[in-house]
């Protein structure tokens, strides 16, 4: 089952989206298995942003990143990367279609309110990053057969 790991970055936090994010993710059908409340610091930063160390914008990156406390999340479900990346939208918001949340709440690519994880590969690992095996719930949704086949 793939995992993606999902944050509400502080911009999202600071505009009181929190519940609006998750609930977005929630009722797309992806299964939330592991969730906290954080500041994330610069050695955190600098491990989840390793491949874009050495670009441009990576200083401004991480100073954004830690500004605040963000929400960090891991949701599971088939295609779950693609999933969640079609919900969160375009990179940069001006790009992103209405609908998603970048398009519905956002208006630069500094300021862009989500991470998604980009590849399994990636999903896996990043969710190690923030979260302990033991902090990952394994369980049992009951309407599962009415979103899954
Ligand atoms: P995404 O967050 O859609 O996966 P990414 O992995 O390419 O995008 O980049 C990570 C973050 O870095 C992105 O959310 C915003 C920032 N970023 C990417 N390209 C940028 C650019 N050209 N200028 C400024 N910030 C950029
Ligand atoms: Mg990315």
């Amino acid at each position: 089952m793939e995992k993606t790991l999902i944050l509400v970055k502080p911009d999202g936090v600071q505009r009181s989206l929190i519940g609006e994010i998750v609930g977005r993710f929630e009722r797309r059908g992806l299964k939330l298995i592991g969730m906290k409340f954080l500041q994330m610091t610069t050695e955190l930063a600098s491990k989840h942003y390793a491949v874009h160390q050495g670009r441009p914008f990576y200083d401004d990156l991480v100073a954004y990143i830690t500004s605040g406390p963000i929400v960090a999340m891991v949701w599971e479900g088939n295609d779950a990367i693609a999933a969640a990346r079609a919900t969160i939208g375009a990179t940069k918001p001006v790009d992103a279609s209405p609908g998603t949340i970048r398009g519905d709440f956002g208006m630069e690519i500094g300021r862009n309110l989500v991470h998604g994880s980009d590849s399994p590969e990636n999903g896996e690992l990043e969710a190690s990053l923030f979260f302990s095996d033991e902090e990952l719930v394994s369980w049992g949704r009951d309407l599962e057969s009415w979103i899954v086949e």
